[in-house]
Order: C-alpha cells, then structure tokens, then sequence
C-alpha cells in the first residue's frame, strides 16, 4: 500500500509541476434545457462543474470522454484532461448541445 502511495503522489506531482497555472473551476447550468456557457475561458486541467438547474433529467456528455447523468437540482464534475474542442450533448434530449473549447 505504501508503495502505491508514492507512485500516486509522483503521478501527481508529474502532473502538476511545480510553478504551473493553478487549475481552476468553472460551471456550466443546464436551465431551460440548455447549456449555459462557462462565464471564463477553460484551460486543460480544469475542473468543470454540470448543475442541472433545470426541472428535468440531464446528461452532460461528450463522447470518449465523460458522461454525467444528472437530476434535477444535482451537480457532477469532471477535469478536462487535455486541450481541444468538447462536443457535450444530452443523451435524453439531443438538441441540447454546447461546444467548449479547452486551451
Ligand atoms: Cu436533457
């Protein structure tokens, strides 16, 4: 077990070196069914935060990446893991969609 923690905590410090942008957390509302864009720019290694504002049950999906099913009223988040253009779209209601571009 000791050994597994110290491969954990070299993975981390891999992964963020020291001196490196702090990542930051941003949110994105389903209201209305709609996605609300993010109010600031996301930058790989972000945490981005779904809340489901609205009265109905949403996913937050983008393909190979993540897939977030979510009540009315509950929040998930993931960390976007590389730089890119993220097609997120609800499995339930497929004319929800928003594109978010990650530097
Ligand atoms: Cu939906």
């Amino acid at each position: 077990m000791r050994h597994i923690a110290f491969v954990a905590a070299a993975v981390l410090a891999l992964a963020f070196p020291a001196g490196a942008r702090t990542s930051q957390s941003a949110t994105v509302f389903i209201r209305d069914m709609a996605f609300q864009p993010p109010s600031a720019g996301l930058t790989a290694g972000d945490t981005l935060v779904f809340t489901n504002a609205d009265s109905f049950r949403h996913t937050a999906t983008a393909k190979g990446e993540f897939d977030l099913d979510l009540k009315p009223g509950e929040s998930r988040s993931v960390v976007l893991k590389h730089s890119g253009t993220y097609e997120v779209t609800c499995r339930y209601h497929p004319t929800m969609t928003i594109r978010l571009t990650v530097k």
